[in-house]
């Protein structure tokens, strides 16, 4: 989130798109309730499905799955065409007057430098133009052809409300009134703020759907203020800590990136990291990344990182693809490629698509190590459960072996919420049998690792016995350790750069944040935008007051947000050019003419003065991008894709088939319904109940009785033509496989007309298996396709085709 949770009581408006935060983020969804009571908010709610969230809305609209890129662009055409742009705010925070380079084009889905057979682009063209001074062109007047703002309108121009009908079933009238109603918190004194989730992120152009927003909640001027912003719903109660920790594949923590083999030495990995602003006076922030970098290593391997070596650079292992992702993964272990899969909190036998695929996979691993508190699929994928899991066990080798550990409600430690906030908390039971900690497990299997390396040596042990392992008891780290090592500390006695007399910091003191980390040695820190989370005043994460001056809902004394504790990111975007509020009702920090003060603490250097830096502090530009130059693989605007199964061909651009960048592994286009197959000619959906969470509620007997059995959602329309029957059987297949479930028949599902033709919505929810108290049922992801985002391998879990016909239900023997 930009914004807090907390945060959406202060908007005018809500619209949930992408996401079903009633049903999935229900006491979260208490503040939408909050700012429609006190403050007349309204709610729009655009979804397949006239969901939990829609019936509580002021506003809802159906739109297909898959088709948002073009209701997005087509809203901002429809702001450009009526005038309702905050315009003082788009001239001066986004990158609208920037001019990009000579070259640069669009044509018919595809812009400059599209190479078929490698499904990637050349992006040389996707930047701007350097002037002679070194930095980027603009044009204030926004007249330049060539200037981002005209580019915008000119690639926005096709999206009109009839284009929107045509691709995305939403009849035109509805889509007006919601763009009217959008329209209007382009006021300085209106705000909107967009709530989403996995609606809009399991796609194959996930990332783009986002960026469409956030380029509408630019222009409308909704970005760093109170009650705006981009609001990310995120799932597990510590995803977004595990995104900040860098769990994934091509990260370090802090959002740092792990070197690529074109970076072999350090000086190369720096060489692309110098984020030299690219508008005069801007903050550029990333400047500071060697203090990051170079801070993680010490945190890493201690005595073992010095300069002399470049912080132990080459232990650090080099990608040889972009990402080593679940797809990736599962994709080589079908291949044979792997021999040990570790599992952690993880039960990817539900949770990844194409079932077959993954048995597949795991029945070539050597061994498969479970780490969870509960039995999971994923741990018994060999059994045979008839019609649920067909195996035949004897011809599968992979030993399997379960580590007990204890759940989140037995640990102590911190959780990363939306708002990124970090809260810290405390064991409510205590482990069961011979269940432990994972930090014990974890530590075991390092130690004994290490011992092994430092026994008979090997190709490269240094990055394992090197490793900084100074805890009190090395056999299992305390929260309260792995805490402080993350916030960091002085290594040595810190000096002021300014004034090297100064002593700042004491040797083996904890860090006040990020501001006093340096790129020679001297201090460490495991996670730089955690720091501040545990100084030498405490565990700030522990702090529970909830007073709010002024009634702002920033709560800055309750836990601690990352980044320095700010509660709104980009914060300064809510005061104009000279560092007053937009809205004065609606204050969270100013200019006093001498610095800034206010609610929130200030995202900008204290002193910068107003009309100098601009607010997006971590961009070169220092501006917002409407225009993303080379940033993502699929395209520097939002293009409208189908999904890779799609009832329709893309009426934009007929002959591209799913996102024209998505990695697709040869083997799986075979299994990928052909455009309009008759054969599969219902577009489905998966997703989640309240009553249930993923797949272990069902080892709960409550859980279990409130959603008892796996069900699909149709309308009565299809219902009719299949002759199924409300509550009866049906069977759903796709091209790679199929389900039992009851058919719930429904008015929350319509079919909609796209490009002419009827479409028929199946709903999925997610929740069933074969383990657990719950009866057994199917997976939703025995029918889902082997595809992810281009971006970030998010896989198609939200628009795929099947096909749907009642039946006397699984013949259980
Ligand atoms: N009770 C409960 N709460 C949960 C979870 C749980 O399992 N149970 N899981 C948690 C996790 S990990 C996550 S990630 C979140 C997920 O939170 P959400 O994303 O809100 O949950 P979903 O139910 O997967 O999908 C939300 C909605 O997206 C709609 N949708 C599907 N495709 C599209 C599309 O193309 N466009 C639009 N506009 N809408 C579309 C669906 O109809 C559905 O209503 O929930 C979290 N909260
Ligand atoms: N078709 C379809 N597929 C989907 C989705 C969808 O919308 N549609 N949503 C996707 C999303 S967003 C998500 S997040 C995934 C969820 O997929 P998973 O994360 O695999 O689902 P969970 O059931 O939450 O599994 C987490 C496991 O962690 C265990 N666990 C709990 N606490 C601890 C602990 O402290 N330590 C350890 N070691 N284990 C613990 C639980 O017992 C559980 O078995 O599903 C994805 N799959
Ligand atoms: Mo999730």
């Amino acid at each position: 989130m930009t914004n807090s949770w907390t945060d959406i009581k202060n908007t005018d408006l809500v619209i949930i798109m992408g996401g079903n935060a009633a049903e999935a983020h229900p006491c979260g969804f208490k503040w939408v309730t909050e700012a429609k009571a006190n403050r007349g908010a309204k709610l729009i709610v655009v979804d397949p499905r006239y969901n939990r969230s829609a019936s509580v809305a002021d506003y809802y609209a159906p739109i297909r799955q898959g088709s948002d890129i073009a209701f997005l662009m087509g809203l901002i055409n429809w702001c450009i065409q009526n005038d309702k742009v905050q315009w003082a705010y788009t001239k001066a925070f986004t990158n609208a007057s920037f001019l990009v380079k000579e070259g640069f084009e669009y044509h018919e889905g595809l812009f400059t430098g599209y190479d078929e057979e490698k499904r990637d682009y050349n992006r040389d063209t996707w930047e701007y133009e350097i002037g002679p001074d070194g930095y980027a062109v603009v044009d204030d007047t926004l007249t330049h052809p060539r200037c981002v703002w005209n580019l915008l309108k000119q690639h926005v121009s096709i999206y009109t409300p009839e284009l929107v009908e045509r691709i995305c079933g939403t009849p035109k009238d509805k889509f007006l009134h919601i763009a009217e109603m959008v329209g209007e918190c382009s006021s300085p004194t209106k705000t909107m703020t967009s709530m989403y989730a996995l609606g809009w992120t399991q796609h194959s152009k996930g990332a783009q759907n986002i960026r469409g927003m956030a380029m509408l909640q630019l222009i409308l001027g909704n970005i760093g203020v109170r009650g705006g912003g981009m609001n990310a719903l995120r799932g597990h109660s510590n995803i977004q800590g595990l995104t900040d920790l860098g769990l994934l594949s091509n990260m370090l923590p802090g959002y740092l990136n792990l070197p690529v083999d074109k970076e072999p030495d350090f000086a190369t990995y720096m060489s692309t990291r110098g984020f030299k602003p690219l508008r005069p006076n801007q903050m550029s922030y990333w400047q500071n990344y060697r203090k990051f970098f170079v801070s993680f290593m010490k945190s890493m391997y201690g005595d073992a990182a010095t300069a002399e070596n470049d912080w132990a650079y080459h232990y650090l292992p080099k990608l040889d693809v972009p990402n080593y992702d679940i797809l990736r993964m599962f994709e080589r272990m079908k291949k044979g490629e792997i021999n040990l899969y570790f599992c952690q909190g993880f039960n990817p036998l539900q949770a990844f698509p194409n079932r077959a695929k993954l048995s597949e996979g795991l029945s070539k691993l050597k061994l498969l190590v479970v780490m969870d508190p509960l039995q999971t699929e994923t741990a018994r994928f060999w059994e045979d459960h008839g019609v649920y899991n067909k195996t035949d066990p004897s011809s599968i080798q992979t030993e399997v072996i379960q580590l007990p550990t204890t759940c989140f409600a037995e640990d102590e430690g911190s959780l990363v919420n939306s708002g990124r906030w970090l809260q810290w908390h405390w064991p409510g039971g205590s482990p069961p049998g011979e269940a432990r900690t994972d930090t014990w497990i974890m530590a075991q299997i390092h130690l004994r690792l290490k011992a092994l390396y430092a026994r008979d040596g090997g190709a490269f042990p240094d990055p394992i016995v090197n490793l900084n392992w100074s805890y009190k008891d090395p056999d299992e780290p305390t929260p309260e350790e792995l805490a402080r090592e993350m916030n960091g500390s002085a290594l040595v006695d810190v000096f002021d750069p300014n004034d090297p007399t100064k002593k700042i910091l004491e040797a083996g003191k904890q860090l006040p944040g990020f501001g006093v980390l340096r790129d020679d040695g001297t201090t460490a820190s495991g996670c730089w935008i955690f720091s501040g989370c545990w100084t030498e005043a405490g565990n700030m994460m522990a702090r529970r007051d909830n007073s709010d001056p002024g009634d702002t809902g920033a709560y800055l004394k309750w836990s601690f947000a990352w980044p320095a504790n700010r509660r709104i990111i980009y914060n300064r975007a809510s005061c104009d050019l000279e560092g007053k509020p937009w809205d004065p009702s609606r204050k969270l920090i100013e200019w006093d003419g001498a610095k800034w003060t206010g609610y929130d603490v200030p995202d900008i250097a204290p002193t910068a003065k107003p009309g100098d830096v601009g607010p997006f502090i971590m961009n070169a530009e220092g501006s917002g991008r409407l225009f993303v130059r080379k940033m993502m693989r699929d395209g520097p605007f939002p293009v409208h894709y189908e999904p890779f199964e799609s009832p329709v061909a893309n009426v934009i651009a007929p002959k591209i088939v799913g996102n024209p960048v998505s990695r697709v592994f040869k083997d799986d286009w075979k299994q990928f319904a052909q455009t309009a197959s008759p054969d599969f000619p219902y577009a489905a959906t998966t997703y989640r109940l309240t009553e249930h969470f993923h797949y272990w509620t069902k080892n709960n007997h409550v859980n279990s009785v409130l959603q008892p059995e796996q069900f699909v959602e149709i309308s009565e329309e299809l219902a009719r033509d299949k002759g199924i029957a409300l509550g009866g059987w049906v069977r759903v297949w796709s091209m790679r496989g199929s389900l039992f479930a009851k058919a719930v028949v429904t008015k929350r599902i319509k079919p909609m007309t796209i490009d002419g033709k009827i479409v028929h919505v199946v709903g999925i929810p997610i929740h069933w298996g074969f383990v657990g108290a719950a009866r057994k049922g199917f997976p939703a992801n025995v029918l889902t396709p082997f595809v992810g985002d281009a971006n970030i391998e998010t896989p198609e879990f939200k628009a795929f085709l099947v096909n749907i016909e009642a039946s006397a239900g699984p013949a259980v023997s």
